[in-house]
C-alpha cells in the first residue's frame, strides 16, 4: 500500500489545478448587458437566500418584495449575516466569496464591500473570477421565447469563446397549447392543437436557434410527473422534433428531471420545490432513442441510486451534477462517492448552477474539497487492494471529472 501521504497531495493539487468545464449555469457574458448578474447586492438576493430569509425573519410577503433590490440585499445582511451566524451552504458561500477576493470580514460592513464592486469593470471582473475560481468555460442557458434575450441574440452579439450556449426549450415543450401563440408571432407557424404542418415549424424553429446560438447541447427541466411515451404534447414534440432535431445536428438533449415549479407562488423564483421521479420514463426515452445523446441531473436525492444505474445501462446517457439542492457538502459527499462506485471515471460530478459571476468562485471551491476527499479515499482504496496509483492516473481522472468527459461526450458519435 502506498502511503497516504503521496495520494492525498496529488488527488489535492490535480482538482485544484485543473480548470473546470461549468456545464451549466445562468451567467451570461459582459455584452449580454443586464442579464450578466454579479456583485454584493447581486449575490445577497440570490433566490436560495432570499428563501432563507424570509423564513428566518417572518417578514410578509408583500413587505418583502416591495423593497428595492438594494434594500433587500441589506435585510438579508442584517438578517442572516448580522443577527444569526451564516451557517447555511448559501450564506458561507458569500462568506467564501468576499474572502477570497481579499474583503474584510472582520469588518461586517456591507457599505464597504459595495464599495469594492462598485470600483470593478464587468468584463474585467469576469477574468478576476474566472482565474479564482480556475474555470475555463461556463454554459449558459439560453431560451429564446424570453423576449430580453432573444433582443439580444438577434443582434449577433459578439462571442466570448468562455461562455457557451445551451439551447433551452422548457415552454416548447411544457407549454402547449399557449406555446403555440408565442411561435406564431415569431413566424413560425405552429397550431395549438399540433395539427399537420406544426411540426415542421417546430423543427424549423429550433434549426433556426441552433444555427444562430451555436448550442452544445438543447436541454429542459422536467417535473416529477413528466412520463415518458405519454399519449401528451410533450411525447409529440420530443418524438417529432426535438429528437430528429439533435440527432441530425449531434447535439445531447439534456433533462433535468424533478422540479415543482411554484408550491409556494408567494417566493417567486425561490418557491420552487422538488420530488422523487420515476426513473423508468429516463430508461425509457434512452432505449427508444439509442442514436440519441442524453444528459440527466435529477433533483431528488430519493432518484440518485436509480439514476446512477440508468447510467450503467446507457452508454447513450451522461450522468451529471448535484443540481440545485443538492448542492450541498453532505449530498456532494454521499451522490459522487456512489457515482464512482457504480460509474467510476464515466460522469460529471458537478455543475455550478450560478445565476451570480461570484459564485463561481464558492461553488466551485466548495465542491472542489469534497471532490478531491472523495477522490482520495477511493484511490486509497484502490491503493490498499494492490493497484500501484500513480500520479498521472490521479490528475487524467481530475481532469476527466472536472472537464474531459464532458468534452468527449458532446464529441462522440452514435454509431
Ligand atoms: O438552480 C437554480 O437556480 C434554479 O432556479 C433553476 O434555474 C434550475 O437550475 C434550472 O435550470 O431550471
Ligand atoms: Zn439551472
Amino acid at each position: 500500500m502506498q502511503f497516504a501521504d503521496t495520494i492525498a497531495p496529488w488527488v489535492d493539487e490535480a482538482v485544484a489545478s485543473t480548470p473546470v468545464y461549468d456545464l451549466h449555469t445562468h451567467l451570461y457574458p459582459a455584452n449580454f448587458g443586464k442579464l450578466m448578474l454579479w456583485g454584493i447586492d447581486e449575490l445577497l438576493t440570490y433566490h436560495y437566500l432570499i428563501g432563507e430569509s424570509i423564513r428566518a425573519t417572518g417578514i410578509a410577503y408583500e413587505k418583502f418584495w416591495a423593497m428595492s433590490q438594494a434594500r433587500q440585499a441589506e435585510f438579508i445582511w442584517q438578517a442572516l449575516f448580522i443577527e444569526r451566524a451564516p451557517i447555511s451552504e448559501a450564506c458561507r458561500g458569500i462568506v467564501t466569496v468576499l474572502h477570497r477576493l481579499g474583503l474584510d470580514l472582520g469588518s461586517k460592513n456591507l457599505e464597504e464591500y459595495r464599495a469594492y464592486f462598485r470600483a470593478l469593470k464587468p468584463a474585467d471582473y469576469i477574468d478576476t473570477v474566472l482565474r479564482i475560481a480556475n474555470v475555463r468555460s461556463v454554459v449558459m442557458t439560453n431560451d429564446p421565447l424570453d423576449p430580453v434575450e432573444r433582443d439580444i441574440w438577434m443582434k449577433n452579439p459578439a462571442r466570448d469563446p468562455r461562455f457557451q450556449a445551451v439551447l433551452r426549450i422548457d415552454p416548447l415543450l411544457l407549454g402547449w397549447p399557449e406555446v403555440g401563440q408565442s411561435l406564431g408571432t415569431l413566424g413560425y407557424d405552429a397550431a395549438n392543437d399540433l395539427r399537420a404542418g406544426s411540426m415542421a415549424e417546430i423543427r424549423r424553429f429550433l434549426n433556426d436557434w441552433i444555427d444562430r446560438m451555436g448550442p452544445l447541447y438543447v436541454a429542459v427541466s422536467l417535473p416529477p410527473t413528466w412520463r415518458y411515451p405519454h399519449s401528451d404534447a410533450c411525447t409529440r414534440v420530443l418524438d417529432e422534433a426535438i429528437l430528429p432535431i439533435c440527432r441530425e445536428r449531434n447535439l445531447p438533449f439534456a433533462m433535468m428531471i424533478g422540479v415543482t415549479r411554484q408550491a409556494n407562488p408567494n417566493m417567486r423564483l425561490a418557491g420552487d420545490s422538488l420530488a422523487k421521479a420515476a426513473v423508468g420514463n429516463l430508461e425509457r426515452i434512452c432505449a427508444a432513442n439509442s442514436k440519441n445523446k442524453f444528459m440527466c441531473t435529477m433533483l431528488s436525492r430519493e432518484n440518485q441510486h436509480e439514476l446512477a444505474v440508468a447510467g450503467r445501462l446507457f452508454p447513450n446517457l451522461f450522468v451529471f451534477g448535484c443540481w440545485w439542492y443538492l448542492n450541498n457538502p453532505s449530498l456532494i459527499e454521499e451522490i459522487t462517492r456512489m457515482r464512482i462506485e457504480l460509474l467510476g471515471p464515466s460522469f460529471t460530478p458537478q455543475h455550478s448552477d450560478c445565476r451570480v459571476l461570484d459564485q463561481l468562485i464558492y461553488k466551485w471551491d466548495h465542491s472542489r474539497r469534497i471532490i478531491s476527499k472523495v477522490l482520495t479515499d477511493k484511490f486509497h482504496d484502490l491503493s490498499a487492494a494492490g493497484w500501484k496509483v500513480t500520479r498521472d492516473e490521479v490528475y487524467q481522472t481530475a481532469d476527466a471529472y472536472l472537464a474531459g468527459n464532458f468534452e468527449r461526450f458532446l464529441a462522440r458519435e452514435i454509431a
